[in-house]
């Protein structure tokens, strides 16, 4: 069967796939030597919400857009969605942050002061209080938290708070909402970790019930992770509640997704694929939480939401009754050629017909360089103070 034979067998099933992009991608930032300002750059979170609609527009595949609170507060979140929904965008997950107050420099939710867990815990409340008013589903909890030097802290201890923390916050959602539990192998700290892993991760989350879940972000584990087993595991036990999408070298880089390994993004989507986190069916969101440092923020998101859609593509095409039978007759070999052949499969050309299709530019990048929205942004956007981490 030829490439395009089987692209439209498994075309229909692109259909609908939705990359929700981070507010932040759009903000200035950089390393901890020195964040850059670029032109055009957003100064409110209006204007980060304009160029993620941008992103949209021409790609078709981000209808949503995540905030960061307080890096995002607004007055009116009402007014908020409403401007939105107008550009075609919904407002996505809610990202909580308790990593950027003095108070919080010994921890938060796992801190031994009760009165520091509380500031903490009321900053969740006040983000469930923004997902009422935007209709966001998800609360994304990354936390900072942990220590620098053995014996430094009840590492158990942290534990056991953490649970009372995330149990108290979980109990103020809504029925339709969910708590998404992100984990980090190291930094800020560098000794332990709160919740440094998809082991810690699962087990908190399964504490507190079905709508608590687990966030894998693909920059968040050691070198050498295998992280589709990871992927498998947690859509195994359906607790794999979303993806951080980004690529790394060698910490968390929050690189264009896909730039540092595509074969591991296939491997990631395969597992996807086969495990039910795709399609209209499943609950997982694919997000992606990146930096772009020194490219162009909005091209850069362009770039990663393709580079997602077309492994999706990919992983698709793997022949899995194929891939089965191989497997079962012990045909190690072929089995992985089964593998492999969609991997190498180009489907840019078969993307570009489908898009077109529909009504959307065959090349996105190249559709976004001409049509002038760069020039004007960066004309537009003169004076006020840029957004970036804070
Ligand atoms: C932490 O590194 C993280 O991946 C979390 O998702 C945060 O919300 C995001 O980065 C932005 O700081
Ligand atoms: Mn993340």
């Amino acid at each position: 069967m030829s490439t395009s034979a089987r692209f439209k067998e498994i075309a229909p099933l692109l259909e609908g796939q939705a990359i929700e992009v981070p507010s932040w991608a759009y903000g200035n930032s950089g390393t901890r030597f020195k964040v850059f300002g670029s032109p055009g750059t957003p100064r409110t979170v209006e204007e980060k919400i304009a160029d993620a609609a941008t992103v949209h527009r021409f790609t078709g595949l981000a209808p949503s857009v995540a905030l960061h609170i307080p890096w995002d507060l607004v007055d009116d979140f009402g007014a908020l969605r409403r401007y939105a929904e107008d550009l075609g965008m919904a407002i996505g997950t809610i990202n909580s942050n308790t990593f950027q107050d003095d108070d919080y420099k010994l921890g938060a939710l796992t801190h031994t002061d009760p009165k520091i867990r509380q500031k903490a815990i009321d900053h969740h409340f006040e983000c469930i209080d923004v997902m009422n008013a935007t209709g966001s589903r998800d609360l994304k909890i990354w936390l900072a938290e942990g220590s620098n030097y053995p014996g430094q802290a009840d590492i158990r201890g942290r534990q056991d708070r953490l649970a009372e923390s995330l149990a108290t916050i979980y109990d103020r959602l809504g029925d339709d909402q969910r708590l998404v539990l992100e984990y980090k192998f190291f930094e800020p700290a560098f000794y332990h970790t709160d919740v440094p892993d998809w082991g810690t991760s699962y087990v908190q989350v399964a504490a507190l019930g079905e709508r608590a879940v687990v966030c894998l972000d693909t920059g968040h584990h050691a070198p050498g992770t295998n992280i589709e087993f990871i992927v498998a595991q947690l859509l195994r036990l359906g607790k794999l509640g979303s993806f951080d999408f980004n690529s790394r070298f060698y910490a968390d880089d929050d690189l264009i997704v896909g730039a540092a390994d595509p074969f591991q993004l296939f491997r990631i989507l395969f597992e996807v694929v086969r495990g039910g986190g795709f399609g209209p069916e499943s609950d997982v969101a694919f997000m992606l939480d990146q930096c772009h440092n020194i490219e162009k923020k909005i091209p850069g998101q362009i770039r990663s939401v393709l580079n997602v859609q077309e492994m999706t593509a990919r992983a698709l095409l793997v022949d899995r009754a194929a891939l089965t039978a191989a497997q079962e007759e012990g045909d190690v070999l072929l089995a992985n050629e089964i593998f492999m052949d969609a991997f190498y499969t180009d489907v840019r050309a078969d993307l570009a017909a489908w898009r077109e299709e529909r009504g959307l530019p065959a090349n996105p990048m190249r559709a976004y360089l001409e049509s002038g929205y760069q020039e004007q942004i960066e004309a537009d956007r003169v004076g006020g103070t840029q957004a970036g981490w804070n």
